[in-house]
């Protein structure tokens, strides 16, 4: 697996689910930057749409050392793909029981509540129904970090799954950032923002932040 090109965008929370994976796994990467508001958002010209049809970041493209050219989309397929090709350091646990529920609550997070609050979905709740987008978005965080707490409190160590970095954990930390900027309290969630706190002092979580990349618009 060379030359990995990821199309992605600074502050997507699907995005930063691969480049922490990528950063976890020590692989280096193109940035490749797609602006999902510039042009009308960059990820629905034709030219993208031919890369990854549902328009949306990430989109993960290598060559293989046979030359052979390789793309994947969605954020979970290209984590599961990564974990399969570079086992460690594992970011799945062994035990198959613990593995469920990790992937239980990276889907938590990947169908319960991100797509509820992605760009496309906000645009439409507003340009067409003419509601309140920002009160939309809160309310998904809430209803799903209400349940996210809930579920790994009885799980966690240092992280989400006892004391080892997993999918769970490059699901949540994004998440809770997008969380914020629907203005959410996090306070209820005390045991999401301690392990939040530990990801944060990693190397891999550090430079994985939108801050850190190379399209972040300045504060
Ligand atoms: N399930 C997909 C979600 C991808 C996704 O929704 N990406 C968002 C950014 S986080 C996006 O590209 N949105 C563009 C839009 O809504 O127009 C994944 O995990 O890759």
């Amino acid at each position: 697996m060379k030359a990995l090109r990821l199309h992605n965008y600074w502050r997507s929370s699907a995005s930063w689910r691969v480049r922490l994976g990528l950063h976890l796994k020590g692989l280096k990467f193109e940035y490749v930057p797609v602006h999902l508001l510039q042009d009308g958002g960059q990820q629905n010209t034709e030219a993208y749409r031919a890369l990854n049809p549902m328009r949306t970041v990430p989109t993960l493209e290598w060559t293989e050392d046979d030359g052979t050219a390789r793309r994947l989309s969605q954020s979970l397929p290209i984590l599961e793909y990564l974990e399969a090709r570079f086992p460690s350091p594992a970011f799945l646990p062994k035990d198959l029981y613990l593995q469920a529920k990790t992937r239980m609550l990276a889907e938590m997070v990947n169908s319960g509540i991100q797509p509820l609050q992605n760009l496309a979905v906000l645009q439409r709740i507003k340009g067409e129904l003419k509601a309140d987008d920002k009160a939309w978005g809160a309310h998904w965080n809430v209803r799903g970090l209400e349940a996210l707490e809930a579920a790994v409190k009885p799980l966690a160590g240092r992280y989400c799954v006892g004391d080892e970095v997993s999918l769970a954990d490059i699901c949540l930390v994004p998440q809770l950032y997008g969380a914020r900027r629907f203005a959410v309290d996090l306070t209820p969630y005390p045991t999401l923002l301690r392990i939040e706190a530990a990801c944060n002092e990693l190397p891999a979580f550090q430079a994985a932040h939108p801050d850190r990349q190379p399209d972040a618009a300045p504060a």
